[in-house]
């Protein structure tokens, strides 16, 4: 899709949604309907995560409260709901790469506005807990301080008023559908970061589409480019995550001639959904045998299109023989690329060698090789259970 407008207009500001964008709001507002629905008698199935995100928190409920047939007017859903999540806004985690993207753009003197349909209040107690965020801001608009939210292009259209810039030189950031409708609406440009896997074919009228804000290149837009990468790779908060090696697909060795350790992922769904899908690398223990080098793919693998998101390392070294059952532990230290689509197998084999090329070399780097060392990989197999 970016291939086929290679004009873009250049930016000078970057308006930023909140939830879904910067923030891991879904984890949060799956965990309190999950808990509030059974209260009803009612399941929360996820389903309708399509139908509230991004929308206000009014059509939010009064989709909840439709689906699920709840005896109550949405108002009602409303107050009872309301307080539970009040509770919580101050608690919401970043998603990977929110913080460093707001360091970057505020340390470049990038101008920036938070523009949210989440009522301003809300917004505040959000973000009061992310270190200097607010102060990033050079402008904050919530839901209802604009007569409608998106996907009018209302609250796009006055963040740039109040930024002093025309619509054309800011760049939109957003996860979801009304989001980037607002933005095109406002005749912005609109990079889209959605936050519900496997809706990308929905997201056509964005002038890009990543697969997480560590995939974002200022520099196509005319801002300053990251600094950060270092040979092909980027660094990350290193994170671990450990388990039994299972049997996969059966496709690693025998379709692929890549043998991946995959990793039950049991007990991890959390740590999981809070990674974005990609190629990443670090270090690996396979119980006594050893520490080895990592390149492992996380995600749906989208030339096989896979039901489930799976972690599929690949260890950089010649075994022997197989390791199912055997203790496998992971320190991830750094990002490579999103996962991708394939035109042929051969060429989705060479891209997996590539990878592998580019983590060999950049894991004996300073930055990643002490990782090495992590106590992590050093306990024995029984303690230390380190998530
Ligand atoms: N699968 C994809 O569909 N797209 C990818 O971009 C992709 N990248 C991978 C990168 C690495 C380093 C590894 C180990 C696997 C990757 N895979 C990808 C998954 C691969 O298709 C999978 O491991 C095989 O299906 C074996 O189960
Ligand atoms: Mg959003």
């Amino acid at each position: 899709m970016s291939l086929a407008k290679p004009l873009k207009k250049l930016a000078s500001c970057v308006i930023l949604d909140l939830d879904g964008t910067l923030l891991n709001t879904d984890g949060l507002v799956t965990e309190v309907l999950r808990g509030f629905l059974g209260k009803y008698g009612k399941q929360w199935d996820g389903r309708e995560v399509h139908k509230i995100v991004g929308k206000t928190p009014f059509e939010a409920a009064a989709a909840i409260v439709e689906d699920y047939e709840l005896p109550c007017t949405t108002s009602e859903f409303m107050s009872e709901i309301n307080p539970i999540f009040s509770e919580k806004w101050g608690n919401i985690k970043a998603l990977p790469g929110a913080n460093r993207l707001i360091k970057h753009f505020s340390s470049h003197g990038v101008p920036m506005a938070l523009a949210s349909n989440s009522p301003r209040v809300n917004i505040e107690s959000k973000i009061s807990s992310h270190q200097g965020w607010k102060q990033s801001f050079s402008v904050i608009i919530g839901g209802d301080e604009v007569t409608s939210g998106k996907p009018s292009p209302e609250i796009f259209v006055e963040a740039a008023k109040r930024l002093n810039v025309e619509p054309s030189a800011c760049l939109v950031i957003e996860d979801s559908i009304p989001g980037v409708t607002a933005g095109k609406a406002s005749e912005m440009e609109v990079v889209a970061v959605p936050s519900i896997p496997k809706q990308s074919h929905l997201y056509t009228s964005a002038d890009e589409l990543i697969n997480s804000l560590l995939d974002l290149r200022p520099e196509k837009w005319g801002l300053p480019p990251f600094q950060d990468w270092i040979e092909g790779t980027l660094p990350i908060e290193a994170w671990y995550i450990g388990g039994p090696v299972i049997k996969g697909y059966g496709r690693g060795s025998k379709v692929l001639g890549i043998p991946t350790a995959n990793l039950s992922t049991e007990g991890y769904s959390t740590v999981l959904s809070e990674q974005p899908s990609g190629v990443y690398f670090g270090w690996a223990r396979v119980s006594t045998i050893g520490v080895f080098k990592m390149v492992m793919s996380i995600g749906w693998n989208p030339y096989f299109n896979n039901p489930e998101k799976t972690i599929e390392p690949w260890l950089l070294h010649d075994f022997a023989g197989d390791f199912y059952g055997e203790d496998l532990r992971l320190v991830v230290v750094g990002y490579i690329r999103p996962e991708a689509n394939f035109p042929s197998l051969e060429s989705l084999v060479a891209k997996i060698h590539e990878d592998g090329r580019i983590a060999e070399r950049a894991l004996d780097l300073p930055l990643y090789s002490t990782y090495r060392d992590d106590p992590y990989l050093k306990c024995s197999v029984k303690d230390g259970s380190h998530s």
